[in-house]
């Protein structure tokens, strides 16, 4: 099926293309062929997508499988997110991690998908896949493999080599992606190609639609059938169905109107709403669905930045309801919230912008606690459009500051129905939109009653600060019309002929609702402690105008209608629950977290999570027995719900003391001494580079990715024959962002550079001429460079190339000789030939302990000294430090965050930096002098609760003076009772002695 719209804009440059002349009989049949829609289970009009038939609105968010690798954990995240109300999930999938070496695709373990398409599934979420092959997301190069630095050819373009690059990645990948497509029982509903295709640098033709072209079709080709769908970065309207070559069926873009400096949470720029939108969609794709694909919802931070409580509190709920309901006044109805739970760059998987915890100020925190008021707040706002069905073909109109409100402070843009017989939505905001005032004002709405002042009783309306809200008219309830709402709706919902009607509203404000309803009807407060009125002011409406009380009110309109006038906060406990296997649902009032509910036999079987005791109440299902976690409680029934109470015991739990445990250590920088051997080590013999980026200025190649080196620490030794007039030894390194170096010379440390966030390479100068180098005597350099990942190359123009290691050098005997020096250089044991099959390509960097496997559970820790990273080294070098121990939590019943804490005091502990492993996965980078993370959260399934695990530290002291760690501990947060599925453990196999290991 195609719709409509689309068949018009077909003929229509099927018309142009015949009367133009040229060669219109191959583009048009090209053209033509490829909008003949693949199947019809997927389908689309200019209001919003069809799925089997049936009109949805896309609530969609943001999740990366690959940075939680727990698979048995991702059920746990999506059925978080479904119980926002949402309905879809979007992932990114990251090349770099399955093709570590060119044409070797391994998706294995933790990168394989079928759990994750599986947990969609269950769940009842749709998928909307971006596979890239380039996907930014703050993910090393980008997602690009670090390989694609040798591509000549220009990334992102119609190079034929870059071209050749990606194809073996998208034609395995893409087809992993296309069996799970609805179209074959899967849950992949939409397929977007690219990321972000943009912009370039000024000396490249953009957008250049051939290369759009060839991305297209390598979807096709791997059997992607479903929608190809766009992410712009923001409204540019590049490829716009109807612009020919490189057109993608579906048009979507991105919005961060906040950016990604978390420094000043409290401040919302002037002019950064975006009011826009709609006008701009009309112009650029107003036959297809006005979609937002990646839309703020956190934010990422970078090294030395402000952390992510900081962010979390600049896209907080207030944030949410201004800037959402703004996107819903565009008409919105595919819409993807960036992230909707961040996790963590494990393993080396980041960009050099970002630290290990990639949390975004997520409504899911990256431990998966969910967030009370940003989640709770998203909860009420997805809940309510799931609960409209008008909202899909309303039309939305010009914002105002006069039409329909009697207060210039206050606009009010119009979502309007076809016809009064259908709901209209008016999205209140602030004029100022950071205005943190409270204004009071009254609007005037055109209704199906004529255009009513409201409200009708005499106070006005107040929109309090940095709030936005939807009111309604016409609005269907199950059958009843709701003229108005100045307070929000919730959800309603009908059990035999009992409606429920769910209000809710911020404190110290009135509201008013307006419902049909004939005159002689009695409104009647079953519950609730603030005083309402009731008038009537035509025969067949009845207008209830209440102050919000402290938590609720219920009221009884006539004999068949319950409305609850909740307090917003106490809005947040409500969720709306789908009865599985039917399409009814539930109310429940109450758990931190409700995951699914389903009726048989007369029991209510209701699957939910507790941090605290708590009253839970169902509504809109009596006369049930109900079930909790599988036990059956003990009710009580009001005449409009039924209650139980669930008592919370939190267990006792063990957790050991890190600083007490047997701490074993060994030396990880053997390079430094006198008899170490690196005969074993690449040689840096390349005379010339494919890198394009950045041309060498040295006789031969040492960046590291030219020698298969992409990711963690590397090490170079560089050999030389000293001629006894060495003076400064000159040295240009580049890391990324953030990153530190040491140079040696000998086992003596000639100086660190500590790194800052401001400095992704450094040119450091070293005076060697004290350094006694007596003329024909040997000696070695050895140069420790942090690798903090790829950059990203948002735009085309190659800046995923920029060289990690060493990029250029100079012993200088005088002003025009220099000593020659040979290089050679190791990263990760085997590079691209990674060991680790898997924990990937990225997890285990070049130090030494690295290379052995010391990292790894099981390592031959028998023969090391036992010594304490709280006592650290008292001289510059990298020690590695691991320990052992048991846990036994109940974690069965319960969700127990657990995180290793660093105490941070540079001034006690000396600059250092620190990597974190638990049982082998690499989960923590911490860099003492730039900061911020010091805590580090690691998942249940990579720590093993009921069992052994192992634990390791490299400590990499900067400073003559040595460095420790002032203070480690692991720390539990609140433990959740919980009613997720179990947690398997993750294979995390052990050392075994590796052959060649230097
Ligand atoms: C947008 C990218 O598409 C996404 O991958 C991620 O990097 C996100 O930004 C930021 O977290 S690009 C945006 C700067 C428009």
């Amino acid at each position: 099926m195609k719709s409509s719209l689309f068949l018009v804009a077909t003929q229509a440059l099927l018309s142009y293309a015949l009367s133009s002349g040229g060669r219109p009989d191959i583009l048009i049949r090209d053209l033509a062929e490829k909008r003949d829609a693949k199947q019809d289970i997927v389908t689309w009009d200019e209001h919003s997508l069809f799925v089997k038939g049936e009109r949805v609105l896309i609530f969609s968010g943001e999740f990366h499988p690959f940075r939680l690798p727990v698979p048995s954990l991702w059920i746990d995240v999506l059925q978080k997110v479904k119980a926002l109300g949402f309905n879809c999930i979007s992932f990114y999938v990251d090349w770099a991690l399955l093709e570590g070496k060119p044409g070797d695709f391994s998706a294995e373990g933790v990168f394989d998908l079928k759990p994750f398409f599986d947990a969609a599934q269950k769940v009842g979420l749709y998928l909307i896949a971006r596979p890239g092959p380039y996907i930014n997301a703050e993910v090393s190069g980008g997602g690009f493999p670090g390989w694609l630095q040798r591509v000549r050819g220009l990334l992102r373009s119609s190079a034929p080599d870059y071209l050749n690059a990606t194809d073996n990645y998208i034609a395995n990948i893409g087809k992993i992606i296309a069996d799970a497509q609805i179209t074959n029982g899967g849950p992949v509903i939409l397929f977007q190609p690219e990321n972000e295709y943009s912009g370039a640098g000024d000396y490249t033709p953009f957008p250049d639609g051939s290369y759009m072209e060839y991305v297209l079709q390598q979807a096709r080709d791997a059997g992607i059938v479903v929608p190809l769908i766009s992410n712009d970065a923001s409204p540019l309207g590049h490829n716009t169905p109807g612009t020919g070559e490189g057109e993608v069926e579906i048009y979507g873009h991105d919005g961060y109107p906040l950016g990604f400096d978390c420094a000043h949470p409290t401040v919302w720029p002037k002019g950064n709403l975006p009011t826009n939108y709609r006008s701009l969609h009309l112009e650029q794709s107003p036959s297809t669905p006005y979609s937002i694909l990646e839309f703020q919802a956190g934010s990422f931070d970078p090294w030395g930045g402000w952390g992510f409580e900081q962010c979390s509190a600049l896209v907080n709920h207030e944030f949410q309801r201004v800037f959402y309901k703004n996107n819903y006044a565009a008409g919105v109805t595919i819409n993807n919230l960036y992230m909707i739970y961040g996790g963590t760059n494990w393993g080396n998987l980041g960009h050099p912008g970002g630290y290990t915890s990639y949390d975004y100020g997520s409504v899911i925190k990256e431990d998966r606690t969910i967030t009370r008021e940003k989640y709770s707040e998203l909860k009420l706002q997805a809940t309510f459009l799931q609960s409209s069905p008008g909202y899909l073909t309303a039309t939305p109109g010009k914002s105002s500051d006069k039409i329909y409100s009697d207060n210039p402070d206050i606009t009010v843009t119009p979502i309007l129905a076809n016809s009064t017989d259908e709901a209209s939505f008016f999205v209140v905001r602030h004029t100022n939109y950071s205005s943190f005032e409270s204004t009071n004002y009254k609007v005037k709405l055109p209704t199906s009653q004529g255009t009513l002042t409201i409200p009708r009783a005499n106070q006005s309306l107040s929109l309090n600060g940095r709030d936005s809200k939807v009111i309604v008219t016409d609005y269907d309830v199950q059958g009843t019309k709701l003229l108005y709402s100045t307070a929000e709706v919730f959800t309603h919902l009908k059990q035999g002929n009992q409606t429920l009607l769910i209000l809710y509203a911020g404190p110290n404000e009135h509201n008013e609702f307006a419902i049909e309803a004939p005159s002689s009807t009695q409104v009647k407060k079953v519950a609730g402690d603030e005083s309402f009125s009731v008038t009537s002011s035509n025969s067949n409406f009845l207008t209830v105008n209440w102050a919000t009380p402290k938590e609720r009110s219920i009221v009884r309109v006539g004999d068949n209608i319950l409305v609850y006038l909740l307090d917003r906060n106490a809005a947040y406990n409500y969720w709306l629950t789908d009865i599985e296997g039917t399409k009814d649902k539930v109310v429940i009032n109450g758990p931190y977290l409700v995951r699914s509910a389903s009726l048989k036999d007369n029991e209510l079987h209701i699957k939910a999570d507790f941090n605290a005791s708590t009253t839970v109440e169902v509504l809109g299902i009596s006369g049930t027995k109900v079930f909790i976690n599988d036990a059956e409680t003990s009710t009580e029934s009001s005449d409009f719900a039924t209650t139980a109470n669930v008592s919370v015991n939190s267990p006792s739990l063990t957790i050991p003391k890190l600083a007490d445990l047997e701490w074993k250590y060994i030396d990880s920088l053997p390079e430094i001494q006198k008899e170490y051997d690196d005969s074993q080590w690449t040689k840096a013999d390349h005379k010339s580079t494919d890198n394009t980026y950045q041309p060498l200025v040295a006789p031969v190649s040492t960046y590291s990715s030219d020698y298969g080196y992409h990711t963690g620490v590397l090490l170079y030794r560089g050999h030389f024959n000293a001629t006894g007039n060495e003076g400064n030894f000159s040295l240009w390194t580049q890391g990324g962002s953030g990153f530190a170096v040491s140079v040696w010379l000998d086992d003596h440390l000639l100086s660190s550079f500590g790194g800052n966030p401001a400095n992704a390479s450094y040119r450091g100068k070293y005076d060697v001429t004290g350094a006694g180098l007596e003329a024909g005597t040997e000696h070695v350099f050895t140069v420790v460079v942090e690798n903090m990942g790829l950059s990203e190359n948002w735009i085309v123009a190659d800046e995923m190339k920029q060289p990690r290691g060493i990029l250029g050098w100079r012993l200088e005997t005088s002003k025009a000789t220099n000593t020659p020096i040979s290089w050679k250089l190791t990263g990760n044991l085997g590079g691209e030939d990674y060991l680790d099959r898997i924990r990937g390509p990225l997890n285990e960097g070049g130090l030494f302990v690295e290379r052995q496997g010391y990292h790894l559970p099981g390592a031959p820790t028998e023969s090391w000294v036992s010594h304490s990273p709280l006592e650290g080294i008292g001289l510059p070098g990298i020690a590695f430090y691991s320990t052992s121990f048991d846990l036994n939590l109940p974690s069965d019943e319960w969700d127990i965050p657990l995180a290793f804490s660093f105490s941070n005091d540079t001034a006690a502990s000396g600059i250092y930096r620190a990597q974190l492993y638990v049982n082998g996965w690499q989960f923590g980078k911490l860099a003492s002098n730039v900061g911020p993370q010091t805590v580090f959260p690691v998942p249940e399934g990579i720590l093993n609760y009921n069992g052994k695990n192992y634990v390791g530290i490299s400590l990499w002291a900067l400073e003559q003076g040595g460095a420790k760690i002032p203070g480690l501990e692991l720390v539990a947060g609140t433990p959740v009772w919980t009613s997720r599925e179990k947690v398997e453990l993750v294979d995390s196999p052990g050392w075994k002695k590796r052959e060649g290991a230097y």
